[in-house]
């Protein structure tokens, strides 16, 4: 079939208007991310932060970022940010579990898918994320028990905790005393004397150990960390208060971030449950899955172990956090 000189002319004009665009006009259009992280309270939360970003350079994901130092009332304003730019897709790690459905129906009206990473809301209508993935801490809490009721097993008499909760209202604090209690209501013996937050940092860890400390002295047994960060703070405290850490006070602890692998070869951290931040690959991953249309599970748990200090020596080299 010969070609018509009209159709052979609009053939030549589109062959010579391809020729002047640049390349770059027919490459992909970059998927864009819009991430809404916690804040940088903890060493986990660095490494989480850097797994993220290192993740979307490798992925060729263009990223936007922002740290809302722990304040639900920032993440709000970066998600509504995020749908203005009309980003690809939004992720987030909620700083508490409440408060989130007016911000998630927006991000729905305005069709931007939602993945949750490392920590969950509550909410009753699941169509407003596509999918959570992060650690299972009500099984965390439950690994610092069974370890703790091991170890005290012919333990004559009362063990008396005290606990440094993390975050008020967030998942991993909620779940993670969850899970601990669960496992030592088994035994009358153990009982929690005190619990207050320490917001997973250092500086408050250690703050609300010595509080815990002025009041119980030598009545307390146990520390138990709903994270390292308050640990090695509340570390500090008891050894300025003459005692010794993981010996006159067992320290037990949740992440397993190089901090905790140090303060357990120095002997004054007793184990930590690991929980891992390494959730960057799993996030790129499921963003180039849910614009390429695939469907994703609604939950997807990163599994975990647990490093008492007999072995902390030996993993250290390991350690990717
Ligand atoms: C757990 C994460 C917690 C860590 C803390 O997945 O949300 O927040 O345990 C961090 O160290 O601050």
């Amino acid at each position: 079939m010969t070609m018509n000189r009209r159709t052979l002319n609009i053939a030549l004009a589109a062959a010579s208007l391809g020729s002047l665009l640049p390349a770059s006009a027919f490459a992909q259009k970059k998927l864009v991310l819009g991430f809404a992280q916690v804040g940088a309270e903890s060493e986990w939360r660095t490494a989480n932060t850097e797994s993220i970003k290192s993740s979307a350079k490798e992925a060729g994901i263009e990223l936007k970022f922002s740290d809302a130092q722990q304040k639900q009332e920032n993440q709000i304003k970066a998600i509504r940010s995020y749908i203005a730019q009309k980003v690809d897709v939004i992720a987030f790690s909620p700083v508490v579990e409440s408060g989130w459905e007016t911000v998630l129906r927006e991000a729905k009206a305005a069709k931007i898918p939602v993945v949750l990473t490392d920590r969950s809301v509550n909410t009753k209508d699941d169509t407003l994320y596509v999918t959570f993935m992060g650690s299972d801490f009500t099984e965390e809490g439950r690994k610092a028990g069974r370890w703790l009721t091991e170890k005290m097993k012919d333990q004559k008499g009362e063990v008396n905790i005290v606990e440094l909760q993390g975050t008020v209202g967030s998942a991993p604090a909620i779940d993670r005393k969850k899970g601990f209690e669960e496992i030592i209501k088994a035994d009358p013996k153990f009982k929690i004397i005190r619990s207050q937050t320490g917001d997973f940092t250092r500086a408050k860890g250690k703050e609300v150990m010595e509080a815990f400390l002025k009041a119980e002295g030598k009545k307390i047994n146990v520390l138990y960390a709903h994270n390292d960060d308050m640990a090695i703070g509340a570390i500090q405290a008891i050894e300025e208060a003459g005692l010794k850490p993981a010996k006159d006070i067992t320290v037990i602890s949740i992440d397993g971030v190089k901090g905790a692998f140090e303060a357990m070869i120095a002997g004054k951290l007793n184990v930590s449950v690991e929980c891992s931040p390494l959730l960057g690959p799993q996030l790129m991953q499921a963003v180039k899955d849910i614009k390429a249309g695939k469907t994703l599970p609604k939950r997807i748990v990163t599994e975990e172990g647990i490093f008492p200090m007999e072995v902390a020596a030996k993993e250290f080299p390991n350690r990717k956090y």
